[in-house]
């Protein structure tokens, strides 16, 4: 073989090998470009999280042929809504990954009402884990994807009544955040700050691989993506919205009942995601600590934006742990168009208001 042959050979190694390498824990020291005691908790909550995401993801490879694995628990959560088994089992994951941690002293879950105390690993873990174990848990008995969100938050103060008070910050706030994405492949895309970067479990290595690195949305992408059954339901703005890309060419709509399987096509094709207020629901549906939050930080990370339709998305403060708030997320472009057609609405009602006094 010709040298240059060898040469190239070697290098395809070289390359191939250092990315086999590049785990998340790896990449987390990398980004922050230290060793010190910060960055390696940063490193080691990430790591605990793969390592939940790979138990998870095991277990819905294989749901359909392992018993009980399906359907509901008949139990109704925090939220109101009916508990799947895989919402449960995803939610005992986290609180046992990061039990003997040291790291986490909290965890506050979509799934739980108050927030989850490791009592052995407070006061020295000052780290909470806030998430939603298997977002879009309807797809789970179907075989269609899900998806886990998380944010990571400093314990700031104490937190003597135990409700997670502390936890009432904007997402600014957020030390980490990103999902994980159970589809054709289990692929965790997170941020620490630093831009976003997407990691493909190898089922061969147990390993999450970096697979990209830097992602950034379009400016502008073709994908709208809203659950239109909920159209009568709409204020006029987001009506209008709809209208409009309905009536312009280069608009397709994508919805899957799944947020985070939403959000990542959105991530790489470029749009906007809504889930607006409606009059059952005026708030929204979507819970802002542990599903809006971690995904607006991660997006505006990726040069997109995220908005409730008022107010920048990250500067909303909560009142509550499970406070719901509207969700407009995605391109710049594309959620500013969203948000003109909702100021409009606003000067139009000033207006209203004027000419009648
Ligand atoms: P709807 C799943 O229950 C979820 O929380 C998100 O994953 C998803 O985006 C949304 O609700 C779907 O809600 O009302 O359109 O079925």
């Amino acid at each position: 073989m010709a040298d240059s042959d060898t040469a190239s050979l070697e290098l395809s190694y070289d390359y191939a090998l250092d990315r086999d390498c590049t785990t998340l824990s790896r990449h987390v020291l990398q980004q922050l470009q230290s060793f010190g005691p910060d960055a390696q908790d940063l490193s080691a909550l990430m790591s605990r999280i793969a390592l939940a995401a790979k138990l998870i993801s095991r277990r819905l490879s294989r749901a359909g042929l392992v018993e009980g694995a399906l359907g509901f628990t008949g139990d109704i959560n925090v939220q109101g809504e009916a508990v799947k088994k895989m919402d449960l089992f995803a939610n005992e994951v986290f609180i046992a990954v990061f039990k003997q941690s040291g790291l986490v002293c909290r965890l506050a879950s979509e799934e739980m009402e108050k927030p989850y105390y490791i009592p052995e690993n407070c006061p020295i873990g000052r780290y909470t884990l806030l998430y939603d174990p298997i977002d879009g848990s309807s797809n789970v008995d179907i075989n269609l994807n899900v998806g886990s969100i998380f944010s990571i938050r400093q314990q700031s103060g104490d937190d003597p009544d135990q409700t997670g008070a502390d936890l009432f910050q904007p997402g600014h706030r957020q030390l980490a955040a990103g999902y994980v994405l159970y589809g054709p492949s289990t692929m965790l895309v997170y941020s620490i700050g630093t831009g976003v970067h997407a990691f493909t479990l190898d089922p061969s290595l147990g390993e999450f691989i970096l697979s990209a690195e830097n992602i950034q949305i379009p400016k502008h992408g073709p994908v709208y993506s809203v659950n239109e059954g909920n159209f009568w339901q709409w204020d006029e703005a987001i009506r209008d919205f709809t209208r409009y890309v309905h009536r312009h060419e280069g608009y397709t709509a994508r919805y899957s009942g799944a947020l985070v399987g939403d959000i990542h096509r959105i991530l790489l094709q470029g749009g906007v995601f809504l889930y607006p207020g409606t009059l059952k629901d005026p708030e929204g549906k979507l819970r802002l600590l542990y599903e809006s939050a971690p995904l607006a930080f991660l997006i505006e990370q990726a040069g997109g934006s995220a908005s409730t339709g008022l107010q920048p998305l990250l500067d909303a403060i909560p009142t509550h742990l499970h406070q719901r708030t509207p969700l407009i997320i995605g391109s710049k472009e594309d959620v500013a168009l969203v948000e003109s057609f909702i100021q409009e609405q606003s000067l139009n009602e000033r207006d209203r208001v004027m000419l009648n006094s």
